[in-house]
């Protein structure tokens, strides 16, 4: 169901000026009220009055996380502080977390995203969304809450976690919808189906994903573990959570939230804007947020757009499913790689479960070593050893010819590799470099 048709099937030149207007108020605003940006624009001789067409934001400085951290806590807030309403963060493993600040009106705008986010992929008001994100300072919980609730479905706050709890609510109270990291619903299927429970005669029969890296065939595993239809939603924290874009019905791209969020796509190295399909690193400005709004904010996030019309009829532009992200990208002697390339040639091998861990070395040789463990399903495992040997050559061979390098690959136990109740680490690089 499109929630909004007036924004979502908006026709094209009318969102174009919408945008600019918007842009060129932000503009202002922040240069009032924000020290950081006034500073930067001065510097490049920049105003709102420079702003003629929507393509002139190119002209406007970028915002990085290292910005974000720089001006923890406050110092990109652009409101009196008694207008902020609600604070989330995000904490990266390394310095301080960043942050966002909400006013009532960035509430409004995010709880917006995500009913169109979740009523694309067929939320109504009998729904009974299982909500399985991190609720506290994750924008997960909240933000499938907020959207949940605008739509009148009924909402269950699980949280992430206590998986067998989970499990039991949702056979008593008939979830149909299900709002979780990929990882998690797979690490729920699992443990559904070792406790016997059949999810595929459950009521669940869509959900929304995200906030992690997942592969197309990760998204076909789930969906048949638990006859379901899976969608992919896509959003950060410092561009106010969940909602930023999601898929459709026809789930071919995501669909961005433009008349709020305004995508580019650039080239990581120089900086330049590229055209429409060309890959690169996805860079956001907030059109109307009040309270920490951001110009062009650099996500590291690598995908390209799609501005093709959509089956479903919204017109909004759209973004391939990601790609990875430029800080995720691991360069093995040379060669780029990304977990999520990893993982999809995984999922096509019969026998190994969906889990794996990518752990990088330098050797002596100071030669980078990758070595890939994945755990192999239950009746493989008690297999003699031939049969092991014959799996863990095919994978090699398979990555080989996927990635391009050698990687040693480690067969382990069913259940042996970590799971994860919110964002599943896959890799491990212990190389100093
Ligand atoms: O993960 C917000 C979110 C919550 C999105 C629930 C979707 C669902 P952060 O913790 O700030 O916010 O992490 C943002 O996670 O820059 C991406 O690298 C990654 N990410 C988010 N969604 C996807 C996705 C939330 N669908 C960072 N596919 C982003 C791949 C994703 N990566």
């Amino acid at each position: 169901m499109i929630f909004n048709p007036e924004y979502e099937c908006m026709e094209a030149g009318a969102r174009r000026q919408l945008q600019l207007a918007n842009l060129k108020n932000l503009v202002e605003y922040v240069y009032r009220h924000v020290p950081f940006y006034r500073e930067k624009l001065d510097a490049l001789g920049i105003t709102s009055r420079d702003l003629h067409r929507l393509e002139d934001i190119q002209h406007l400085p970028f915002t990085s996380k290292d910005d974000l951290r720089e001006l923890y806590p406050h110092g990109l807030r652009a409101c009196p502080p008694d207008r902020i309403v609600e604070v989330h963060m995000s904490s990266g493993t390394t310095g301080k977390p960043v942050v966002d600040e909400y006013t009532m009106h960035d509430i409004n705008i995010w709880r917006e995203a995500m009913s169109r986010t979740m009523a694309a992929a067929g939320c109504t008001k009998d729904d009974i969304v299982q909500n399985c994100y991190g609720y506290g300072l994750f924008t997960g919980g909240p933000g499938a809450h907020y959207g949940a609730l605008n739509i009148g479905a009924e909402v269950l706050p699980m949280s992430s976690g206590n998986t067998a709890r989970q499990l039991m609510i949702m056979q008593d109270f008939g979830s149909t919808m299900l709002t979780c990291t990929p990882s998690y619903a797979l690490y729920m299927a699992e443990e559904a189906a070792e406790a016997g429970i059949d999810l595929r005669k459950l009521p669940i029969s869509k959900g929304c994903f995200g906030a992690e890296p997942w592969s197309e065939n990760m998204r076909k595993e789930i969906e048949s573990r638990y006859g379901m239809k899976a969608y992919d939603i896509y959003g950060l924290t410092e561009i106010t959570g969940p909602g930023v874009s999601f898929e459709c019905e026809a789930q071919n791209g995501l669909h961005v939230n433009e008349d709020l969020f305004y995508p580019e796509i650039i080239d990581p190295a120089t900086g330049k804007t590229l055209p429409d399909g060309e890959k690169g690193e996805m860079v956001f400005t907030t059109l109307t947020k009040e309270g920490t709004p951001l110009i062009r904010y650099r996500t590291r996030d690598i995908t390209f757009l799609i501005r093709e019309p959509c089956a479903c009829g919204r017109t909004t532009v759209r973004h391939h499913r990601l790609f990875g992200r430029t800080d995720d990208m691991l360069i093995i002697r040379g060669v780029n790689v990304f977990p999520s390339q990893i993982e999809q040639a995984l999922f096509e091998i019969e026998g190994t479960e969906p889990q794996y861990l990518i752990i990088v070395n330098r050797g002596e040789s100071h030669l980078d070593d990758v070595e890939l463990q994945v755990e192999v399903k239950k009746e493989f495992f008690s297999d003699e050893t031939r049969g092991l040997e014959a799996l863990r050559a095919r994978i090699e061979n398979v990555m080989k010819s996927k990635l391009q390098i050698g990687i040693k690959v480690k067969l382990v136990e069913p259940k042996s590799i970590e799971r994860s109740i919110g964002k599943a680490k896959r890799v491990i690089d212990n190389r100093k470099i």
